[in-house]
């Protein structure tokens, strides 16, 4: 399945797994034997490969000819890409979309190998030992389309109101993948409007972003209640002659921050959500479609209205479930918990923001995602780590300046970034880590924040809460790890929280149980991490129930 609606009517496009290709580890004691795996998938899902840590080669063949382009909705975490036996592209982070474009390829059948390395190493600055696992496998769709001499890259669409009329500012970037310059002319239709260019002139192999502001009447707005889509349908023409296209979805939401507040179409949002990885025991991080969407039904039944990607972006596939039910996400790039010293590493800065580039380049439409964070509970307690953090919001509202950003601290009152997001957010785990009330916890903060800090006055959400409970583990006295206390903690936590007026909304830490690396062992139990209101399994824990009262 590629996404949840038709993305193209001309382009001719098919999905290159969804089916059986061939899989070599290139060390190990499995090395050079060929396996037939179905993908998208992770090794970690063959019993010979639930620890593997190296390379593996993933191979099928498919019949093309002319200009073709190769979309890897996701490889993790590194990618080595090889078509016919010479490499073709790289690219690092198992969460990003990544193409690449072959001219005049001969007509026939072609071997299209992905190397993938899920190793730790320096030049890994985000994928590290850590509490959630980083797999390793072609985990997302791969697609083959065949191209004209030019195409569209993307298109963007904005929507806002002005003057209580819907507009919407629309983008569209093409590419002449020629050596010759072309003119072309460049359609878009969305809803009852038509917007055309004409005589768009573009150097060879160069690109360009056509934009124009079209007003709206009658629209139906996308709301969590009713999460009305639109289908935006951008053509390239030459000669009169339609030669590419491209669609994509839109609603007509619009969200503002208005002082202590985050609104959507005027409303104030009042976030009750889970924090959800990517992860299964069957999959790792490679859910199949119906896994995620019986996820999504287990997040709407305890009365959920948003989900948050922690720690990365998510597959598309996710956020389309997402927009069409109405369930607001938080998204994030990628990182987890990196000291200063993991922030120096030379790798980090440019692997970060790349993420960032891809991530809103690629879910810039989907009206669910109401915000963008960034480097959860990393060093924003160090001068260092500021600049890192100033630098990637300001990236971000360089993409889109549509939409709020944030990024989530586990600093308490160390905290020296909060004058750079446009809300502040924090993790918390009062009855966990520490047994301070949360009622106190939660406003002592509260109050730092507005004395002592620039964060003062802004939209304020805790962006994880929760406690350790391991599926089965009761006992009379409710020690911790039992459901019981992790039930209880979340209780008072949940009270505490929906309850304080000034907080905007929370996520609890976590949806499902995960696996982590090896390496954290240490911490936690069955070398998984328990927080999940169900198991690994999506089996409901008692703190599932009170989850459900507290989020009615
Ligand atoms: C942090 C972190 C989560 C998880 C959580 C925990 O807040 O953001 O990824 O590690 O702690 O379980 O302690």
């Amino acid at each position: 399945m590629i996404r949840g609606f038709c993305t193209h009517e001309i382009r001719k496009e098919k999905e290159l797994t969804g089916c059986l290709w061939d899989f070599s580890p290139r060390q190990g004691e499995h090395a050079g034997q060929i396996y037939q795996v179905a993908t998208p998938c992770c090794w970690e899902s063959h019993p010979d490969f639930n620890h593997y840590r190296g390379e593996g080669d993933y191979t099928t063949s498919f019949y093309a000819k002319g200009n073709i382009r190769l979309e890897f909705k996701g490889v993790s975490h590194t990618a080595s890409i090889f078509l016919d036996g010479k490499q073709i592209a790289s690219h690092y982070n198992a969460y990003t979309i990544f193409d690449v474009i072959v001219r005049n390829l001969e007509e026939g059948e072609h071997t299209l190998t992905v190397r993938a390395n899920n190793r730790f190493s320096k030049k890994s600055a985000l994928h590290i030992p850590n509490d959630y696992m980083s797999y390793d496998g072609v985990s997302r769709p791969v697609i083959l389309q065949e191209l004209a001499g030019a195409y569209i890259k993307w298109i963007h669409v904005t929507p806002s109101k002005n003057q209580g009329k819907w507009q919407a500012e629309v983008e569209v970037c093409i590419e002449n993948i020629e050596n010759s310059p072309t003119c072309l002319a460049v359609q878009a239709e969305l809803g009852d409007n038509t917007i055309l260019w004409e005589n768009v002139n573009l150097d060879a192999n160069s690109q360009i972003t056509l934009k124009s502001t079209q007003i709206f009447d009658n629209v139906i707005p996308w709301t969590a209640d009713c999460p009305k889509l639109y289908k935006i349908k951008g053509y390239l023409l030459q000669n009169d002659k339609k030669i590419d296209d491209t669609i994509d979805r839109f609603g007509f939401r619009e969200i503002k921050i208005e002082g202590k507040h985050i609104l959507l179409n005027g409303q104030k949002l009042k976030i009750k959500g889970l924090c959800r990885h990517e992860d299964h025991p069957q999959f790792g991080c490679a859910l199949p479609y119906a896994a995620m969407a019986a996820d999504l039904e287990l997040l709407k039944h305890l009365g959920a209205n948003s989900v948050r990607t922690a720690h990365y972006p998510n597959d598309e596939l996710f956020l389309d479930l997402c927009d069409e039910q109405g369930i607001l996400v938080w998204e994030e790039n990628h990182a987890r918990g990196l000291s200063e010293e993991d922030m120096r590493n030379p790798y980090f800065e440019q692997q970060a923001e790349q993420v960032i580039h891809e991530m809103i380049t690629a879910h810039y439409n989907h009206p669910s995602i109401y915000i963008w964070g960034i480097l959860n509970e990393c060093a924003s307690e160090t001068e260092y780590g500021k600049i890192c953090y100033e630098a990637q919001l300001n990236l971000v509202k360089q993409l889109d300046s549509s939409r709020p950003h944030s990024f989530a601290s586990c600093k308490f009152k160390t905290d020296i970034c909060f004058g750079l997001p446009d809300v502040v957010s924090y993790n918390i785990y009062p009855l966990w880590y520490h047994d301070t009330p949360p009622e106190e916890y939660l406003d002592d903060l509260y109050q730092w924040v507005q004395k002592e800090t620039e964060g003062a006055g802004k939209p304020f959400m805790i962006t994880e809460i929760g406690a350790g409970g391991i599926y089965g583990c009761r006992n009379a006295y409710h020690s911790k790890w039992t459901e019981e206390y992790q039930a209880e903690a979340l209780e008072r936590q949940l009270s505490a929280v929906l309850s304080y007026e000034d907080c905007i909304g929370v996520y609890i830490w976590q949806f499902c149980d995960i696996r982590v690396s090896d390496e954290w062992f240490g911490g936690r139990p069955r070398t998984m991490n328990n927080k999940g209101i169900v198991d690994e399994y999506r089996r409901p824990k008692l703190a599932y129930q009170t989850v459900k009262k507290m989020f009615a």
